[in-house]
Order: C-alpha cells, then sequence, then structure tokens
C-alpha cells in the first residue's frame, strides 16, 4: 500500500533536507574512517529508514517501488555508503523473507529489520560462484530429529560467502545453499541467524571506493540451522534470489541516477564559477556538450527507473527491465562520473573536491548486482522470448 501523498512528499522533503544538510557535509570523514558515524545509523533507524519496503503489518513504511526507487533517488545524492547502511534492510536482505516467507518467519525477524535492531545480509556470492550464482557450493544436509528444539530437523551448512555487504554488522543472513542436484534446483534459501555455531565472519575488505560500506567474508563450519528456518521449499533458492534480485537492480539503478542527477549539479555549479580565458567555463561549448550528454544520460535514466517501477506496482513482471534500468543507469552513471572529472579539470582528480571519490564509489555499480554482461544476457534472453 503506498502511503498518501502528503504523507509521501514530507518524507522526501524530509530525506532530501537529510542528505544536503546532514550526510553531504560528512562524506570525506565517512571515506577516511572508512565507518558511517553511529549516530548517524541511529538517525536512520529514527527515520524509518530500516524500513521502507517492509509491510506496514510488521512495522515498516510499506511504500510500493515507485515510492522506493524516488527515495533512493535522493539518496544516491550523497556518498553510496551512507545508503549501504540500510541498504540491505530494505532490499536484497529482507526481500526474500517478505516474497517467500511463513506468516511465523515473518512475525519472528520483519518487525525487527523494519527498526534496524536487525540488520540482514544476502549471502549468494561464493568464491567460485560469482555470475554463475547457480553453481553455489556451500552446502545444507539435513539431519532428522536432531536439532536444538528437540525432535526437529536441522541442516549443516557448510561453506563460504564471498563480498557479503554488511555482513560484519549483520545479525540474520539469507544464505542460498545446496539441498540437491547440480544447477539451478538443487539450491534452497535459509534464513541463518548470525550468533549460530560455526558462523565465521571475516575482515572487512579493502575496496576500490564506497569506504564506510563493508563487504566480508562468511564462513560457515557444520552451522545447524533449523528445518522451519528454510524459505519456500527445497530448491526454490535460486528463483528466489532472482526475484529478490530484479527488485535490487531496480533500486541500484535509481540510486544510480540519484548520484548521476548530484554529478550533474556539481559540474554546473563548478562550470559557472570556475573561469578560463576571461569566462567561465560554462560559456565554452566543449564544456557544454559534455554538461549536455551528462544531462541526457541522468533523464534517461530517471525515466527507465520510474516507469519500471510503476510496471512492478502494476503487478507486472520487471526481469527485462529491472536489468535495463541497472544496465543503463549503471553505465550512465559511469560516463557521467568520468565527465565530470574532466569539468573539473585538475581539481577532479583532487581529493578535497569529492569528484574523484565518487568517479571511484560509482564503479561499483557495474559490477555488483549482477556485471553489466550479466544485464545484458538477461536483456537478450527475455527479448528473445517475447519476440521483440
Ligand atoms: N525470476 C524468477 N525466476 C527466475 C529468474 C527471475 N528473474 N531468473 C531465472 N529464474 C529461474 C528460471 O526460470 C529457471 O527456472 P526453470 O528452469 O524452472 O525455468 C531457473 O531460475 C534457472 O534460471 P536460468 O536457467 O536462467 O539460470 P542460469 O544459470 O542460466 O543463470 C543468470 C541465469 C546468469 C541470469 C543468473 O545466474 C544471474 O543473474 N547471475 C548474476 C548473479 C548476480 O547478480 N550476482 C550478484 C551478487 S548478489 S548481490
Amino acid at each position: 500500500m503506498p502511503l498518501d501523498t502528503d504523507t509521501f512528499d514530507a518524507l522526501l522533503a524530509t530525506i532530501r533536507r537529510y542528505v544536503a544538510e546532514r550526510l553531504r557535509p560528512l562524506e570525506s570523514q565517512v571515506a577516511e574512517n572508512d565507518e558511517v558515524p553511529p549516530e548517524i545509523v541511529q538517525e536512520m533507524r529514527d527515520m524509518g529508514l530500516f524500513g521502507l519496503s517492509i509491510p506496514e503489518d510488521y512495522g515498516g513504511l510499506g511504500l510500493d517501488m515507485t515510492e522506493e526507487v524516488r527515495i533512493a533517488l535522493e539518496l544516491g545524492r550523497t556518498s553510496p555508503a551512507f545508503r549501504s547502511v540500510f541498504g540491505t534492510n530494505v532490499g536484497i536482505g529482507s526481500q526474500g523473507l517478505v516474497m517467500a516467507g511463513s506468516d511465523a518467519q515473518k512475525a519472528e525477524w520483519l518487525p525487527r529489520i523494519a527498526t534496524g535492531e536487525v540488520i540482514t545480509s544476502f549471502a549468494l556470492t561464493e568464491p567460485g560462484a560469482g555470475s554463475d550464482s547457480a553453481s553455489v557450493a556451500t552446502r545444507a544436509v539435513r539431519e532428522p530429529g536432531s536439532g536444538p528444539r528437540t525432535g526437529n530437523d536441522i541442516y549443516r551448512l557448510s561453506g563460504t560467502k564471498r563480498y557479503i555487504t554488511n555482513a560484519d554488522r549483520a545479525s540474520l543472513f539469507t544464505v542460498m545453499a545446496r539441498t540437491g542436484e547440480a544447477g539451478a534446483k538443487g539450491v534452497s534459501a535459509f534464513l541463518v541467524p548470525a550468533d549460530l555455531p560455526g558462523v565465521t565472519i571475516g575482515r572487512p575488505e579493502t575496496k576500490m571506493g564506497q569506504q564506510g560500506a563493508h563487504v566480508c567474508d562468511v564462513h560457515f563450519d557444520n552451522v545447524p540451522v533449523p528445518a522451519a528456518n528454510r524459505l519456500g521449499a527445497e530448491g526454490e533458492g535460486f528463483r528466489i534470489a532472482m526475484q529478490v534480485l530484479d527488485r535490487g537492480r531496480l533500486h541500484i539503478a535509481a540510486v544510480c541516477t540519484g548520484i548521476a542527477e548530484r554529478l550533474v549539479a556539481d559540474s554546473v555549479a563548478y562550470a559557472l564559477e570556475r573561469k578560463q580565458f576571461g569566462k567561465p567555463i560554462a560559456d565554452f561549448q566543449l564544456v557544454q556538450a559534455m554538461i549536455a550528454d551528462s544531462k541526457t544520460d541522468a533523464m534517461a535514466a530517471r525515466a527507465l527507473v520510474l516507469e519500471t517501477a510503476a510496471l512492478k506496482d502494476g503487478g507486472a513482471p520487471i526481469t527485462l527491465e529491472a536489468a535495463a534500468a541497472k544496465y543503463f543507469a549503471s553505465e550512465a552513471v559511469g560516463r557521467v562520473a568520468d565527465r565530470a572529472v574532466q569539468i573539473f579539470g585538475g581539481a577532479g582528480y583532487i581529493a578535497d573536491y569529492g569528484i574523484e571519490r565518487l568517479y571511484r564509489d560509482v564503479r561499483l555499480f557495474r559490477i555488483y548486482e549482477g556485471t553489466s554482461q550479466i544485464q545484458q544476457l538477461v536483456i537478450a534472453r527475455e527479448t528473445l522470448k517475447r519476440g521483440g
């Protein structure tokens, strides 16, 4: 259920102000310390950001997809590390549970996910399973009647997950593990609390950009997962993961678009102020060409994101459209960031101006939640299926 227009507009205005006045001034500090300050995390909890997409019955705001992407567009106007704090709760960490969870599973976890008391992570990728996610090697072996709750079955989960966003903060993982045959049909999804014995988290990786957002390995060593924690039936895990990613890709496309819009605004402000040959560089047509190309990229990305969100809200499948939105918007923000560095010239390469930081930050978008090449593959397959 979408919010009423006034309530939603007020929320959007609050977030816009929060991004501009509270988050943007902290960008370089967060990058330097590789940490979003705890008081910011608490403010995000208080604003309800962890529960944007969680149904109202479970304490969230229950936004529809159009509302969610409009908020993601605003949050894109600052370092992506801020969104990442609650991004997994809104998206890939919670949506398997929202889509495929039983009433009991939802009642146990969703209220605390909505408040941000519980941080969630999505554990699909492995050292040997990146783009080929149907090849996950993490195993879940069912043991009858040996569970911590006497008489209940458990699965013994063993394997390593890689580059897991928010793993060091998470208290709940959605883990895709093999329960059956090779390939997609042998994969099941599990809710795995981080405090079960045998779960260990690696140290946060050193990354090219997006400092403040952490990714770690997660190791599972014979972890006893109650059978009641399986999401859906055995063998449904891959489909659940793909549906979660369809939605996640659209959200990421919105974030990319927000950053592109911010970079256009920064480029314009700089071009108007910076003078060369006796006038603002904005007066030069070769600079104007870059501004025109970036503006067009940002506008096209926004249109694609909003149209895809409306389709989803109308109940249509969006596998193709979400892949196209993510593909276009992530590539577009890469081009826009590159032009922003060019318009800023020497200053674009200097850390104080923040443009080089965003240039590094946006590089990840063409890789995670499916590389551009995987999006191309999905778009082509779906287009061929539809006959055009
Ligand atoms: N929604 C629902 N079901 C889907 C689906 C989707 N978006 N995509 C695939 N499926 C189903 C298929 O219909 C198929 O089921 P049936 O055999 O019953 O028809 C099953 O899942 C297997 O699908 P497919 O044959 O397409 O699997 P592939 O191994 O060819 O993999 C790609 C497909 C490559 C698209 C998939 O592995 C992928 O998206 N990889 C990238 C993963 C990724 O984004 N990782 C990022 C890290 S997670 S943040």
